[in-house]
């Protein structure tokens, strides 16, 4: 179905994936490649909403499960009007964030069956799945510091071991699709956008580009 190139950002809070989406960016620009740039929860004016109604604070507890189907309910709206006519069309497109992060957050973070999740994933997916995935290793610890003295969302006020799992959860994906690409991003800043670059490099040769 998908003619064209879907490239995602993976990492935890205050990993880097802003900061080095724009270097993926650069990089497509260089060589002269048109892209569509996005991010998840998010990219409608909908899903956009619901990552508001996602990140906020409520009196009551949010159930993993429930985050799952705000997530997934975004990313149906998402890809049916953003994502897909685009590949469909055989365009770029580069997301912060995508699918990865779901089996992360709310399998591995919050303990969601994941055939639970496979089974969203499968519905509202079918076979689509990123081309290349750069995935921003970093321990929670070390993130943490980077984003200190910013306010914090809801998922952000964690603790430390829902980051840890969080981690983890990357890590087991990583290992398990080739696609995924794991990036040292404890690295100084230069290091980590040299990596990013030596990755996306060798996929755009992958394709001829
Ligand atoms: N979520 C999302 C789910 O739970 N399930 C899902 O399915 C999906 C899709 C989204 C939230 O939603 C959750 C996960 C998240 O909690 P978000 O905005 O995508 O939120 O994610 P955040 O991680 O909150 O985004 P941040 O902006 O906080 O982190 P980034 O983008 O990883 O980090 P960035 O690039 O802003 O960098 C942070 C700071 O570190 C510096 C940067 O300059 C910046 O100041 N920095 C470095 N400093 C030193 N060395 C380096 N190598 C550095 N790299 C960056």
């Amino acid at each position: 179905m998908s003619q064209g190139h879907f490239i995602t950002l993976e990492g935890s809070e205050g990993a880097g994936k802003s900061t080095n989406v724009d270097t993926v960016c650069e990089m497509l620009d260089e060589a002269g490649i048109t892209f569509y740039r996005t991010r998840e929860p998010g990219g409608t004016d909908l899903a956009e909403a619901l990552r508001k109604l996602m990140l906020a604070e409520w009196e009551e507890t949010i159930d993993g499960m429930t985050e799952a189907l705000i997530v997934f309910a975004a990313r149906n709206q998402h890809l049916k009007t953003e994502i897909v006519p685009r590949l469909e069309r055989g365009d770029w497109v580069v997301c912060d964030r995508f699918t990865d992060a779901t089996f992360a957050y709310q399998g591995a973070g919050r303990g969601v069956d994941t055939r639970f999740l496979e089974a969203l994933e499968q519905t509202i997916q079918g076979t689509l799945q990123p081309d290349l995935t750069l995935f921003l290793d970093v321990p929670p610890a070390l993130a943490e510091k980077r984003i200190a003295g910013r306010s914090k969302d809801r998922m952000e006020k964690e603790e430390q071991e829902f980051f840890d799992r969080v981690r983890q959860g990357y890590l087991t994906r990583a290992n398990k699709h080739p696609r995924m690409k794991i990036v040292d991003a404890t690295q100084a800043l230069d290091h980590v956008r040299a990596q990013v670059r030596e990755i996306l490099g060798n996929y755009l040769g992958s394709v001829n580009v």
